[in-house]
């Protein structure tokens, strides 16, 4: 083979590679804005621990005992072995939290970098506070399709509602040993399954928060409680300009030669 026809072979080599990473990636901007919608007073939430993922990571199931994982979220909301087993089951998902309590009223906004068409789907969890072992999230972890198969999003929010509050059945329900009202080193296990369960926060009505407030329930079933939105911007991946770069420059070498040789 001429050296001329190996540069040519690069080239569409290159030329396709490029075209094929321009049909499967699709690298996208998502910003997340999180929203306590409780009323005041009421309910505040530890850190969001979300994932833009392929939906393939289960964190937990209704009337099932809660996993490790799951649990790490609901009875601290620290998370740490939740992202440690989102990260072993799916090392391809883009994870993050989204820290700090969310009180009543609040927001909060962060960006991530998600190839649309390898994780297409959302998958969040978060304790809510005060409580024992009570969390929002997911339990079917294709619920959340965001984006179809062409990257446009499909989902512009998710809302949370007090009967779509879990329970994560892992810690007896008790005032004087829950997070943000009493003493966390006087839990107790409770050897149950995760169910629905809004009822329980009235119990902790008149009680001083942690933040100094006085906890007053106030839900109702379809209570909005929670909402996380979404929007979207394609952006270009660097690999493809990379290739498109290495290929224009080997034209221009090409068209070197080709002038040389002509001349
Ligand atoms: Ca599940
Ligand atoms: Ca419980």
């Amino acid at each position: 083979m001429s050296s001329l026809s190996r540069t040519t072979t690069r080239l569409l080599a290159a030329a396709a590679l490029s075209t094929g990473l321009a049909a499967q990636a699709l690298p996208t901007q998502v910003t997340v804005t999180i929203e306590n919608l409780a009323p005041a007073g009421g309910l505040a939430f530890a850190p969001l621990h979300l994932a833009f993922n392929n939906g393939s990571y289960d964190a937990f199931n209704l009337g099932q005992v809660a996993g490790t994982a799951i649990v790490s979220v609901a009875e601290g909301g620290a998370g740490g072995a939740w992202q440690a087993a989102f990260a072993a089951a799916d090392p391809g998902a883009v994870r993050g939290t989204i820290g700090g309590p969310l009180f009543a009223g609040g927001s909060k906004t962060a960006s991530y970098m998600v190839d649309s068409a390898a994780n297409p789907f959302f998958t969040f969890a978060a304790m809510a506070i005060p409580s024992n072992d009570f969390f929002i999230g997911n339990d079917n972890p294709m619920a959340h399709r965001l984006f179809d198969t062409a990257g446009q999003l499909q989902v512009s929010s998710i809302t949370v509602q007090a009967r779509d509050i879990w329970d994560a059945g892992s810690e007896v329900f008790d005032p004087a040993a829950s997070a943000f009202v009493g003493d966390n080193g006087l839990r107790a296990d409770q050897g149950s399954v995760v169910a629905f369960n809004f009822a329980e926060f009235a119990g902790y009505n008149g009680l001083t928060t942690g933040a100094g407030y006085t906890f007053n329930s106030q839900l109702a079933a379809g209570t909005d409680v929670y909402r996380i939105s979404f929007t979207a911007a394609p952006v270009p991946e660097p690999q493809t300009y990379a290739l498109m770069l290495a290929g224009l420059a080997g034209l221009g070498w090409l068209a070197r030669r080709r002038q040389a040789r002509g001349a």
